[in-house]
């Protein structure tokens, strides 16, 4: 409640600068204004001109929008197209084979400079070696690589031929990659030895092999190893080869296959309000056509910007922002391999004055750090650098606190750049709510404006529009050629997730709620259903909630999140044990244990913060475990709502304890 309080009073405004304005791609109030009235009034006829000047396609398409189907959208769907020529093979006939692509820095500080001929050679070379292994258009492919060269080039690779890649965050454990393996139906692999973070090494390929000692991963065929440490690793004959033997001897040009505009590009898994992920599936032509044009209208790339996104590729801001945005158009990108606290606080800062990064793009949740570690490391405060090269800051993920705003605003963007909080999701595809930094007054704390053809809005549980100031749901009104195409596998569930017939059926709802001042702008109060977002990092309390369970020890747990001053949200477990509810040492040591049982079975990001240990839950008469009370208890509040519905009322004191 304090944070949405903030937030409503906030009321300092930071107008853009005439100069920015002045070279802005998109530049002043009144050329958006006409954008969006053009949107407006033309839906189709706007994607359509953008779709036509900013892609190229190998069949023109004729149909700008079918709605047939709805919500089955389909965008351009006559039209064919490759996303990797797009990316690559264009720049390298406009005269840009030269300029670099992009910069890489290893965790070590060593780095490596990549043209776009140079690194289109590489994707061909890529594309080359698993065609002839087989793989061909609408296979599916699981990336489980590390900040590299070779993850943009396996994902270009894949686009190239048509296949499918699904990527999984390398922090992921063997069982979140086995569940994805089987759920996509995975018939290729492409891992790495070991990855770099921090000054350690951690290994990868070991948990591709336990991924295939759980089952459901039989129609994998190939397991493409990329050789990053050169540490030690099993080998599975016949199945496992080299990143290297597959390219070695392969030509550098390869066919571009062209697709259908609907042809999904990609699949990538995100949390729901379910135990299970859902694979959000992308369509080819309208989201790199959202992704190329949000880098030039939100992050106003010009041709000698040298862009940074902080982003891991295992997440959508990866896909969106390192992997295709920036080489559709053209960029010249860092890629970062390591950790912003290594070898100190000032890993970024540093980074950004070597590479002269002009536009840097990260998340609320590295600012808090950082602003916690410059305090700790004066030396490495960012005052400590020279970030003159800097023009524009972005953040996503989460919502951005006022207080951080203020402080990157000043210490980062030297109170010369705009920030850009870009509002957007995995299913969105691209940026949605977001300044534009040649238009928009920004407001700390919020995410401003929609773009030009977005239709979000904020209504009620019945799907009617609520008054300014007045908080409800965030919704799109109108489909847009990047959104989620479906759940891989479940329409059903695609459906009822984001099209829910109490609204109506036509809204897409976002699953955040949201408020609008009265200047129309948006302010993010965070998820209305049981997502946490931890580090910028969604998580489903369901899916926290079925790997306790799961564990020998553990009759019942509930999830709930609690707000940290450093992640955001932090996760407190309320867990019921078979066995008599332990105490002291003994109570820590099972704690101990269920954390790093969740941590193998989802991913370290998701052990919980707290466990707590009880008799029983809080519940209804009819069994139904109260959470929004949990949600007190783990503040360390006292619950001061009616609790007369609850079947044992007296729960709730042996859980205010902390162990
Ligand atoms: C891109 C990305 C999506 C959820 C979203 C919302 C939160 C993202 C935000 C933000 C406030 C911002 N979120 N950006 N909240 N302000 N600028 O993060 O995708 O991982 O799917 O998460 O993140 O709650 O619904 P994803």
């Amino acid at each position: 409640m304090s944070t949405i309080d903030s937030v409503l009073t906030e009321n300092r405004v930071f107008p853009p600068a005439d100069a920015f304005v002045g070279q802005a791609n998109i530049s002043g109030r009144a050329a958006y204004d006409a954008m969006c009235a053009e949107a407006t009034n033309d839906p189709e006829n706007f994607w359509a001109r953008l779709a036509r000047e900013n892609l190229s396609w190998a069949t023109p398409f004729t149909r700008t929008l079918d709605e047939s189907q709805a919500p089955f959208y389909k965008w351009f769907d006559d039209g064919t197209l490759n996303v990797s020529w797009n990316c690559l093979d264009r720049h390298l006939e406009n005269g840009n084979a030269d300029k670099t692509a992009i910069i890489f820095e290893r965790d070590d500080g060593t780095s490596e400079r990549v043209t776009y001929r140079a690194l289109h050679a590489r994707v061909a070379q890529f594309a080359n070696g698993i065609a002839a292994l087989g793989y061909k258009k609408g296979d599916r492919a699981i990336i489980y690589l590390p900040m590299s060269i070779e993850a943009v080039v396996a994902m270009q690779a894949c686009a190239r031929l048509g296949v499918i890649h699904s990527v999984v965050f390398g922090g992921f454990s063997a069982k979140s990659l086995q569940e994805r393996i089987a759920d996509v139906g995975a018939t290729l692999v492409i891992t790495a030895d070991e990855q770099v973070r921090g000054g350690k090494t951690i290994p990868l390929k070991p948990a591709v092999d336990e991924a295939f000692s759980m089952g459901g991963c039989d129609a994998v065929t190939n397991v493409i190893v990329y050789r990053r440490t050169g540490g030690n690793v099993a080998w599975n004959e016949g199945r496992d080869r080299w990143m290297h033997d597959v390219t070695a001897g392969q030509p550098e040009t390869a066919p571009a296959v062209p697709v259908e505009a609907e042809h999904p590009l990609f699949i990538l898994y995100t949390s729901g309000s379910t135990g299970k992920p859902k694979g959000v599936q992308h369509a080819s032509a309208g989201f790199l056509l959202w992704a190329q044009l949000t880098v030039k209208w939100t992050f106003d790339l010009k041709p000698d910007d040298v862009f940074w996104c902080t982003a891991d590729v295992g997440w959508i801001t990866g896909h969106t922002y390192i992997a295709y945005g920036p080489l559709a158009a053209g960029a010249t990108q860092v890629i970062f391999e390591g950790v912003p606290t290594y070898p100190n606080a000032g890993r970024f800062w540093d980074m950004i004055a070597r590479h002269k990064v002009s536009i840097f793009y990260t998340a609320p949740t590295a600012i808090r750090s950082l602003i916690k570690a410059a305090d700790n490391q004066p030396d490495h405060h960012p005052d400590k650098y020279d970030l003159s090269s800097l023009r524009l800051i972005g953040s996503v993920g989460e919502p951005i606190n006022p207080e951080a705003w203020m402080w990157y605003y000043k210490n980062v963007g030297g109170e010369r750049c705009p920030i850009v909080d870009t509002w957007w999701q995995t299913e969105t595809g691209g940026h949605m709510i977001t300044p534009l930094p040649g238009v928009t007054p920004l407001k700390p704390g919020s995410c401003t404006l929609p773009l030009p053809g977005i239709a979000a809005a904020i209504v009620d549980e019945t799907g009617g529009d609520v008054e300014l100031g007045k908080g409800g749901f965030l919704v799109v009104k109108r489909p847009w050629p990047a959104m989620i195409r479906t759940i891989w596998g479940d329409p059903e569930r695609f459906k009822k997730s984001y099209y829910p017939e109490e609204l109506g059926g036509t809204y897409y709802l976002a699953g955040d709620g949201a408020n609008r001042d009265t200047d129309g702008y948006f302010w993010i109060m965070g998820r209305i259903d049981d997502v946490l977002n931890v580090s910028g990092h969604r998580l489903g309390t369901m899916e926290v909630e079925s790997a306790l369970v799961a564990h020998p020890l553990v009759a019942e747990a509930a999830v709930v999140g609690r707000p940290d001053d450093l992640t955001g949200e932090a996760v407190v477990a309320f867990v019921v044990l078979k066995q008599e509810r332990p105490d002291g040492e003994e109570a820590k040591a099972i704690a101990k244990t269920l954390r790093e049982w969740v941590g193998r079975e989802i991913g370290p990001i998701a052990k919980p913060k707290e466990i707590r240990f009880g008799d029983n839950l809080p519940k209804t008469r009819s069994g139904k475990i109260m959470r929004r009370l949990l949600r007190v208890v783990a503040k360390g509040e006292t619950v001061t709502q009616d609790v007369s519905t609850l079947e044992n009322p007296a729960i709730l004191d042996q859980l205010g304890k902390a162990l």
